[in-house]
């Protein structure tokens, strides 16, 4: 079957499925195609299966909008308050020179850069909307490596399914799909309207998922691993925060 009726066919189901018969009857064809989000929740919550399984189909090429030069936001709104975290403040005294991006999991080669060896590869800027789930937002110009240039370079395994990564600040890890991770919007950003990244806005490593919500964008990056399962990879990534869907395509 061709991509586009294959495609045809599973939105056709997906939307007749939650007409007819309810959302049950949706998450059940979208498990067959192995559409089930990480969060599901069983059958008994359809609600997060059914966006995620619908958008996947319908968006899976599909880009986040980008602005022009004159849309940046004067003044972007940096979320919480700055880190303060000891081993964070001993690195940047030292103009974060020991800053390690860890890149490790199912690759074939385990990977360790510092922010020269990032910036020494190719990188790409886009101007994007970062919307926080509270209800503010604002536009910047982000600098960085795509992810994809990262996950090839380190040999990603065929059978990979899910990209999670963790910040420097404790307790702060999140995952996506190999469909973000691969994207091309999706960058490692070093820098931000033309400078390095400040330190309120993630600095001096941040993922930048700009087909999702503001949360999925963590700040203080430094480790990145390959997965076919977050269940392999303890409890803060295998069983994420109810208030926060894993999903949060925009
Ligand atoms: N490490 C870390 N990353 C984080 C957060 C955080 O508290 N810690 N907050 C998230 C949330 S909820 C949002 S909306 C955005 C805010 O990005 P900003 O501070 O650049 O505005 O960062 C996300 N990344
Ligand atoms: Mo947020």
């Amino acid at each position: 079957m061709s991509l586009l009726s294959r495609r045809k066919l599973l939105t056709g189901g997906l939307a007749t499925a939650a007409g007819a018969s309810g959302l049950v009857a949706a998450a059940r064809i979208a498990r067959r195609y192995g559409l089930i989000p990480p969060d599901h929740g069983g059958i008994y919550a359809p609600g997060e299966t059914l966006t995620y399984a619908a958008q996947r189909i319908l968006t899976r090429h599909s880009m986040a909008r980008e602005f022009p030069r004159s849309l940046i936001s004067k003044a972007p709104f940096a979320n919480g308050r700055p880190i303060q975290q000891e081993n964070y403040l001993r690195s940047q005294a030292g103009g974060f020179q020991d800053w390690r991006l860890q890149v490790d999991g199912m690759v074939a080669r385990p990977l360790s850069f510092s922010l020269a060896d990032l910036r020494r590869l190719s990188s790409r800027s886009q101007i994007t909307h970062i919307a926080c789930e509270e209800g503010w937002s604002f536009i910047a110009e982000w600098t960085g490596v795509p992810l994809s240039v990262l996950l090839d370079a380190a040999g990603t395994r065929p059978d990979a399914k899910y990209v999670a990564y963790y910040s420097l600040e404790k307790n702060a890890s999140d995952s996506i799909d190999m469909a973000d991770a691969l994207h091309p919007q999706t960058l490692v950003t070093y820098g931000m309207n033309g400078g390095d990244l400040p330190v309120g806005h993630g600095g001096p490593l941040r993922l930048r998922v700009p087909r999702q919500l503001g949360y999925k964008s963590l700040k203080y990056l430094t480790r990145l691993t390959v997965t076919d399962d977050l269940n392999k990879l303890g409890r803060e990534l295998s069983d994420p925060s109810p208030e926060y869907a894993w999903y949060a395509g925009i």
